[in-house]
């Protein structure tokens, strides 16, 4: 652990792309924390993707578009909650989820913000990712960073960034599962693998991306949310979650999949497009991949 009160634990030369992005996140993190308290009733309007938005969403998003706007690296600055991406000058694109999960608030479970970093225009693929983080607001906070140079996690804590764990690695055989949606909404063919896993790995799912994927790191595993027979582009959005979380995951050596090949290969039309999203450590991925018919 570093030294709290300071962001060196901040490696220079593997996260130099990240670094005033997650800085800027962290500054961030002590305000949405409050907001949580402050801002729990629901605004009345729907976000671009037919979800009503809490206060707390839209919070979030005015907070990090002005903070993260605000950096020179930073040329776009797309949101779940909004239609359209902000033009803030030259520089990367970045897709936030400002708060995923928000709806969690209710009930005092995890959430989290997510940001993909594209070196492109939006919508972009996975490959066009420099950088992913998330910050996971549970009983303590914490931020995944992933870069090319692997993956870092930190506590952050009144602001500041102090390394738990470098170099994060997912393990081969997994000891977790989570799995969104109504069951008899699956196909057959992944309810059979849902069958099977059930058998060997322990089933934790609660409902925010962020805090389900974070078990997933912390004890290998899998967690999916597949295509459902109401919804066959599945209920993830590929710019703001799928993408960001399928990097950090393979940076992680683990897998991910859409149902025909790695999640970053999916090709982006839209800046809302849905995606099913099947992530985690290499055995149960590879039983998952077979089972669905194997890959692209
Ligand atoms: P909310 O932001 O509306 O709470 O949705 C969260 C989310 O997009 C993602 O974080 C979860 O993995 C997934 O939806 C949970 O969906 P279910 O409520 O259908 O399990």
């Amino acid at each position: 652990m570093g030294n709290p009160g300071s962001r060196s634990d901040l490696d220079a030369d593997e996260t130099s792309i990240v670094t005033p992005i997650i800085e800027t996140l962290a500054d961030a993190v002590p305000k949405i924390r409050t907001a949580f308290e402050t801002h729990r009733a629901y605004e009345g309007e729907e976000n671009p993707s037919g979800e009503e938005m809490l206060a707390a969403d839209v919070y979030a998003d005015e907070l990090l578009e002005s903070r993260l706007g605000d950096l020179d690296c930073v040329g776009t600055y797309a949101s779940e909650e909004r239609a359209d991406p902000v033009d803030t000058g030259e520089g990367l694109s970045l897709a936030v989820d400002p708060l995923d999960g928000s709806s969690n608030l209710t009930s005092n479970n995890g959430v989290g913000t997510i940001v993909g970093i594209y070196d492109a225009e939006l919508p972009a693929t996975g490959r066009d990712l420099l950088g992913a983080i998330y910050v996971l607001y549970g009983p303590t906070t914490t931020a995944m960073v992933a870069t090319e140079a692997g993956v870092t996690e930190y506590l952050v804590s009144d602001g500041d960034l102090d390394v738990l764990t470098e170099e994060v690695e997912i393990n081969d055989e997994g000891a977790v599962y989570g799995f969104g949606g109504p069951v008899p909404e699956w196909s057959r063919e992944f309810r059979r693998y849902a069958m099977s896993i059930q058998r060997r790995l322990k089933r934790r799912y609660g409902g925010a991306l962020v805090g389900d994927v974070n078990q997933v790191l912390s004890y290998g595993g899998v967690f999916a949310y597949p295509e459902l027979e109401t919804r066959p582009e599945g209920k993830l959005r590929l710019q703001f979650e799928a993408n960001p979380i399928a990097f950090i995951v393979e940076q992680a050596g683990g897998e991910s999949f859409d149902g025909d090949s790695s999640v970053l290969e999916t090709e982006a039309e839209r800046l809302h497009q849905r995606t099913p999203l099947f992530v985690g450590s290499e055995e149960p991925m590879a039983q998952l991949i077979e089972t669905l018919g194997g890959r692209a």
